[in-house]
């Protein structure tokens, strides 16, 4: 074979997101396939998101739906929708045992240890929604966690802390559709490719820049962040730091996993607990960036470390690169 010809064909070779994940479960003798039935439907979920949202405003499908979630909050139109679409996506597969959503008051049993569910998934179909309305980015983000078949209790099911899960991700809808995800053996990039239909994988292993002067925060709180915080930020100000906040969570993350930099969300006087969800929100978002070699806090916790005892519990959250996030806990460790 022509050499320049086979160096191409063995370092750009056409991988899908379901062959990727084939291949890695070909590599653990005992796994039965189960995993590759929930990245499909998460797939096929996201492919379906991915179209409503681009013709959302073509339907008059934007604005607000008329009714609030478990957590007080608007529900829009697109929130509602995405969240059937997944619900019906991820509710076809046999091994799935808990459905979770911010969207729904409570956890959603579909099936027992007993009648095959291995698996829990939970998800925030549509974050940062009322970007829609400006033609902005959104995100859908999910955690996979292992079924425990001796408990009966949904809550208790899902509530465990984010070390636990087997595999998380998001999905970007900007410009192109970008889905992120890890199964604990770092942390891949992979896009759509509309006239396929597929997820290709584009970059496996992503690497976090350990160090980029460039924060993300809703500063517009300023006033009442913890003192801690407001040190820090006067600290950027004056150490050449830029800042960008696009106010949904999946875009503000994948800036920072591809260029670096750090998210904050702290404890505000609307939020005392910081506004960002544990079990669907920051920690698939942690073990993403912790697999891309980034760090993830909540408070002096480790976030993935927190032990969660409600499904729709909220952390402050600060994510990024490890040596912009390490700066930030001199100034908040002893908050
Ligand atoms: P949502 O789940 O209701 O969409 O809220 C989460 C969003 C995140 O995407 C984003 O980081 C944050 O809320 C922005 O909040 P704020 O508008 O207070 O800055
Ligand atoms: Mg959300």
């Amino acid at each position: 074979m022509n050499p320049k010809r086979q160096s191409h064909v063995f370092t750009d070779n056409l991988n899908s997101l379901q062959s990727h994940i084939l291949a890695e479960e070909a590599r653990h003798p005992h796994a039965a396939g189960d995993f590759s039935w929930i990245v499909s439907a998460i797939g096929l979920g996201a492919k379906a998101i991915a179209n409503k949202v681009r013709r959302a405003r073509l339907e008059g499908v934007l604005g607000d739906f008329g009714t609030s979630n478990v957590q007080g909050e608007q529900q829009q139109s697109m929130d509602v929708i995405a969240n059937e679409i997944l619900i019906r996506c991820l509710g076809s597969r046999a091994n799935i045992a808990v459905i979770a959503s911010e969207e729904d008051e409570e956890p959603t049993i579909l099936r027992k240890g007993s009648e095959g569910g291995k698996y829990c998934v939970l998800f925030d179909p549509l974050d940062g929604s009322s970007n829609l309305d400006v033609c902005g980015p959104v995100g859908t983000i999910f955690s996979v966690l292992r079924n425990n078949p001796d408990e009966s209790d949904a809550e208790r099911t899902v509530c465990r802390a984010g070390c636990h899960q087997v595999a998380a991700g998001y999905i970007l809808y900007g410009p192109s559709t970008a889905l992120v995800m890890t199964t604990g053996r770092g942390t891949d990039l992979f896009e759509l490719d509309p006239y396929l239909g597929s997820f290709i994988l584009v970059k496996a292993g992503l690497q976090i820049p350990p160090r980029h002067k460039v924060y993300s925060i809703n500063e517009a709180y300023v006033d009442s962040f913890p003192k801690s915080y407001q040190d820090y930020l006067l600290h950027c100000h004056k150490s050449g730091y830029s800042s960008r906040y696009i106010g949904a969570l999946v875009a503000d993350v994948h800036r920072i996993l591809m260029s670096g930099g750090i998210f904050l969300y702290p404890p505000t006087a609307a939020h005392p607990n910081g506004k960002l969800r544990l079990l669907y929100e920051a920690n698939p978002i942690a073990m993403i960036v912790e697999q891309a070699g980034g760090r993830c806090m909540s408070g002096p916790c480790r976030t993935l470390d927190v032990q969660p005892n409600k499904l729709h519990q909220r952390v402050p959250l600060m994510v990024g690169s490890s040596l912009e996030v390490e700066d930030a806990m001199r100034f908040t460790a002893q908050d």
